[in-house]
């Protein structure tokens, strides 16, 4: 359920690399131990290991795999089009990832660590490497849905579906006539609205529903996103996010937007 994986798992499916998962386990916090620290000094997923090196951050990870194996490409040839990929591939990974952090740890990440005694609880968050993942994950502790994160993760996304639609009016993807690491990158934050059951959230906008429903369509997306939701996980999730709905939909009337 990372998006940061997942993109990096699409653009391995989109140039058929031959690769293999370790799965670390997050909420039982894998990611902080010592072994997965030497690999990946943040603590975080993904790390892609090609010859006993470690790349680390997602999208310098997707890149990597553009560079190590360029074809199919997935960058344009236009440098025009190239620096709007990497606005986007940047957009994603300092304003969407953290927002869709703040809608989806309470939802998924919180329940473990709420089996824990204040103190336990206080311990496992002081290890997060990242200063401001650490604080997020306090303040989504305490307060849940109620958290100021959630209120501007409603904000980004919401002004990331607007900015979306303005470009897929001029081409059918993010970054030029054809699919790139900029939508490789995109998907999973989608994934993450339907699995919830927060479709309804980008269907009012025509041209990002069939931006989506044609990445949905792409095997790379099945192999890499789509096979890892069971009929029963699927279940969970949206029993999870049908809660949560209601109080992003009310974020949204707020700003008198409807959904
Ligand atoms: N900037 C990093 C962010 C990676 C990230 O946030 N990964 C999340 C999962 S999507 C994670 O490992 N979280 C662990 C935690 O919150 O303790 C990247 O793009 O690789």
């Amino acid at each position: 359920m990372s998006p940061c994986s997942q993109k990096v798992r699409i653009v391995l499916a989109e140039k058929a690399i031959d690769w293999h998962l370790i799965d670390v386990d997050l909420p039982g916090k894998a990611n902080l131990e010592a072994d997965y620290l030497k690999l990946n000094p943040l603590g975080v997923v993904p790390t892609l290991v090609e010859d006993g090196r470690a790349v680390i951050e997602s999208s310098i990870i997707c890149e990597y795999l553009e560079d190590r194996f360029p074809l199919p490409t997935l960058r344009p040839t236009d440098a025009w089009q190239v620096a709007r990929m990497r606005y986007w591939m940047k957009h994603i990974d300092n304003k969407l990832h953290p927002s869709c952090g703040a809608l989806q740890w309470p939802l998924v990440m919180a329940d473990k660590l709420r089996q824990l005694s204040a103190a336990e609880q206080d311990a496992m968050i002081e290890r997060v490497v990242e200063k401001p993942r650490r604080e997020r994950q306090r303040r989504l502790l305490k307060l849940g849905y109620e958290a100021p994160d959630v209120l501007d993760a409603v904000a980004v996304y919401q002004a990331t579906l607007v900015e979306m639609d303005e470009v897929l009016a001029t081409q059918p993807w993010l970054a030029g006539s054809d699919f790139s690491l900029a939508d490789a990158a995109m998907a999973p934050y989608f994934q993450t609205l339907e699995q919830f059951g927060w479709s309804a959230w980008y269907a009012l906008r025509p041209r990002v529903a069939e931006w989506y429903a044609n990445v949905r369509s792409r095997p790379s997306y099945q192999s890499a996103v789509t096979a890892d939701y069971s009929a029963g996980k699927l279940a969970d999730l949206a029993a999870r996010g049908a809660p949560a709905w209601l109080k992003i939909k009310a974020l949204l009337a707020e700003r008198g937007i409807a959904a």
